[in-house]
């Protein structure tokens, strides 16, 4: 086997001599012991990790930088939803002399985190950037994992880790004329790196979720004009973004270890847990304090620090609504009242991810700005001038696709993976997913895939989930080579079993009511079943049990 590490960014040939020695005793002898697919937060972790831990990991990405996400989401005003300090890893090497400059930090910041990251922990010379794994095929009698890349190179590992996060696979609806729009069209995850002005063009964006909320900021500002095409309005929070000075996150740092182990104790990963009581234990003049408490406060605590049955029942989930309809309403015209924030909620509060604005409620007041409710006028098919809606044509220059993504499979069922008997795990997952804990597939040995679906990923906090699952894996990989096993396979009966808690869990909420990638059902054909587990610190504590009873649902051997 022949590896060549094609990386842009660090280089080291270390197995290209083909030796016939080393050809022999390749069953026996994989080019690594884990090889790690993503360098996000949990690719890059986990790398850390499991190399602290005395293991040979590699990394592969098919991105020029680490970033995961941050790098390939780099349209204008991309950014992210978790403030200071949360959205970090909560290694003392890593914050004590890194600072933000914004609460909420944008894309730019991220990508130089993810630079420092790798630079502190020295993880370069372990990654190979710019490397795509195109599939991956499990090897029963050598034990180990045959990884090729799109560069016609193969890799064997014993320990197969996909850390592809969430959101690896854009999705773009299929519209009828798409090649023969005249200008440049581009999906926000797929933005060109060198960028795109949207000054004096007339830019249509198709979406009004997160990306599209905020690709719209900045379009209002730039653009000759906008026009927003919204299927179903976001039900989005104010942000209430701060600059961050060296001084004030240096006082603050002294907390920063309680804020990380609160993070790991709460159901969303954040610096809060959802109140105790319920909505309906509480009179009016209470209810609508806390409410007004934590829409101050800004960002997402109006979602994840709100009563305790904010996404369990009906009846408290649309006073909450109400509440949030109402300050919206306050700050646009009449006229759009029911296309932006009508009175019946399109979906309870929350059970989509509420996105975080700055001035996404004001951009509707300029000249320049319009907004097509498409339930009303339906997209037809794209034209060389722009898009014709059942209204007539919305003439553009630029369309942004902001549609989303096959959120949690998407990402690795695009690599072919094959596994014990042939088996692919594409075909494995049409019909649904169902994996063990979230990490592990029946038939797919050794292969721990993080962030991923079944896991809390979609509702957790990505650094907090990183770390819970990196430690996890590493956990197991070490407990594995201290008893001298060389395989883990998830049992068919335990995969079945967490799959349907995960639905169980699923039915005891809001979340059902909602057409949203939390449910798979963004995508036509996409199998309906809440693709994660709703809480980070219930997920955390379970798979602990699991490890503490000997790694309880797996095969080991
Ligand atoms: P989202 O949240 O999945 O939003 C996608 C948006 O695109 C949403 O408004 C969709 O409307 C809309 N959409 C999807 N398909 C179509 C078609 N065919 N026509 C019109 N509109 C369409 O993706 P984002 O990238 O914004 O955010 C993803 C996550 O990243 C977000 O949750 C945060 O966690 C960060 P719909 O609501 O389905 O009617």
């Amino acid at each position: 086997a022949c590896f060549q590490w094609e990386s842009r960014l660090c280089c080291r040939a270390r197995f290209c001599g083909t030796s016939a020695e080393r050809l022999a005793s390749v069953i026996e002898d994989p080019d690594c012991d884990a090889l790690i697919i993503g360098a996000g937060f949990s690719g890059l972790y986990l790398l850390h990790r499991l190399r602290e831990a005395g293991f040979d990991a590699r990394l592969v990405d098919s991105a020029l930088e680490p970033g995961g996400i941050w790098y390939w989401n780099r349209y204008p005003g991309a950014r992210v939803d978790s403030h200071v300090p949360l959205y970090e890893l909560s290694l003392p090497e890593l914050w004590r002399d890194w600072t933000w400059s914004e609460r909420f930090p944008g894309w730019r910041e991220l990508r130089s985190y993810f630079h420092h990251v790798c630079d502190t922990l020295a993880l370069w010379p372990h990654m190979a950037m710019g490397t795509k794994v195109t599939n991956a095929t499990w090897d029963e009698a050598g034990r180990m994992w045959h990884v090729r890349t799109d560069g016609g190179k193969t890799v064997t590992t014993r320990y197969l880790l996909p850390c592809l996060g969430f959101a690896a696979k854009p999705y773009l609806p299929e519209i009828e004329g798409i090649d023969d729009f005249a200008g440049p069209w581009h999906h926000t995850a797929l933005w060109p790196q060198e960028g795109i002005s949207m000054a004096d063009r007339r830019v249509a964006i198709i979406g009004t979720g997160a990306s599209g909320v905020q690709v719209a900021q900045e379009a209002a500002r730039e653009a000759s004009h906008l026009t927003l095409l919204q299927r179903t309005p976001i039900l989005a929070l104010p942000m209430r973004q701060q600059t961050l000075t060296t001084a004030q996150q240096d006082a603050e740092k002294a907390h920063y270890p309680d804020t990380f182990a609160l993070r790991r104790q709460t159901s969303g990963g954040f610096d809060a847990a959802s109140r105790q009581e319920s909505t309906l234990a509480v009179d009016e003049t209470e209810r609508l304090r806390t409410y007004e408490m934590q829409w101050q406060a800004g960002g997402l605590r109006f979602w994840f620090a709100n009563f305790s049955d904010l996404l369990q029942d009906e009846q408290a989930n649309r006073l909450a609504y109400d509440f949030w309809r109402d300050k919206v309403r306050a700050r646009i015209s009449p006229a759009l009242h029911e296309t932006l924030a009508p009175t019946e909620p399109p979906h309870p509060f929350g059970t989509k991810r509420p996105s975080l604005e700055q001035t996404y409620y004001e951009i509707f007041a300029q000249d320049n700005v319009d907004l097509v409710d498409l339930k009303r006028a339906p997209i037809l098919r794209i034209v060389p001038e722009g898009i014709q809606t059942a209204e007539g044509v919305i003439e553009c220059d630029l369309i942004v696709f902001a549609t989303g993504f096959d959120a949690g499979r998407g990402g690795l069922m695009q690599i072919e993976i094959v596994g014990r008997d042939d088996m692919k795990l594409a075909e494995r997952w049409r019909d649904g997913v169902s994996a063990y804990l979230g990490y592990a597939v029946n038939g797919f040995p050794n292969m721990a895939y993080l962030y991923g679906p079944l896991s809390p990923s979609g509702f957790g906090n990505g650094p907090t989930l990183a770390e819970i699952q990196g430690d996890w894996v590493r956990d197991l990989l070490v407990a594995m080579r201290r008893e001298g096993f060389t395989r883990f396979e998830a049992e068919a009966g335990a995969e079945r079993e967490w799959t349907e808690n995960v639905a169980a869990a699923g039915a005891m909420t809001l979340f059902p009511q909602a057409r949203s990638w939390y449910m798979g059902d963004n995508i036509p054909g996409k199998p309906r079943q809440l693709i994660n587990y709703p809480s980070v610190v219930g997920f955390a504590s379970i798979s602990d049990a699991v490890a503490a009873d000997g790694y309880r649902g797996f095969t080991l051997g």
